[in-house]
């Protein structure tokens, strides 16, 4: 089995800014995280980080037949792309977002989310957990 992480605009900053909302651990740190998680439950896995939306969007399409899921934590273009929607939808790949902090218990404008409505499953507040814990949702299939 095969999983794309995606991380969105601003997500290569992590430990380097805003530790008290995002953690003091950074992308490396993230990615090293999963990586080990995967290896543990013998599941391969890609990473991907970009600050621009439509190159999200290219690495997603490029997923299709290549990806057996998706974990994606799409940054502030969560709230406003529904450029991204699209692409989760009609790559049909089964495709879970995860957000370090709860979106929902922060800015109003934080509470939308178009991806959603494309995702399999939402995991947030979790810290960098809520990645191994999409992880653990694709790879078991439910
Ligand atoms: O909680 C999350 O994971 C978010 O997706 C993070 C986005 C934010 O726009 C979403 O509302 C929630 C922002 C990512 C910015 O990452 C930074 C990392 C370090 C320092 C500053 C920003």
């Amino acid at each position: 089995m095969m999983i794309l992480v995606i991380n969105g605009p601003n997500l290569n900053m992590l430990g380097i800014r805003e530790p008290e909302i995002y953690g003091s651990q950074t992308y490396d740190d993230l990615c090293g995280l999963i990586e080990n998680h995967c290896e543990k439950i013998g599941v391969d896995v890609e990473f991907y980080q970009s600050n621009h939306e439509g190159d999200l969007v290219d690495r997603i399409q490029q997923g299709y037949g290549e990806v057996d899921g998706i974990v994606i934590n799409p940054g502030a273009y969560t709230h406003t792309s529904v450029a991204l929607l699209d692409a989760v939808k009609t790559v049909g790949i089964p495709t879970v977002e995860v957000h370090i902090s709860d979106p929902d218990t922060r800015e109003e404008f934080r509470k939308i989310s178009y991806i959603r409505l494309g995702c399999v499953k939402t995991i947030k507040g979790l810290g960098f957990q809520g990645y191994l814990d999409a992880v653990d949702f694709l790879a078991k299939g439910n």
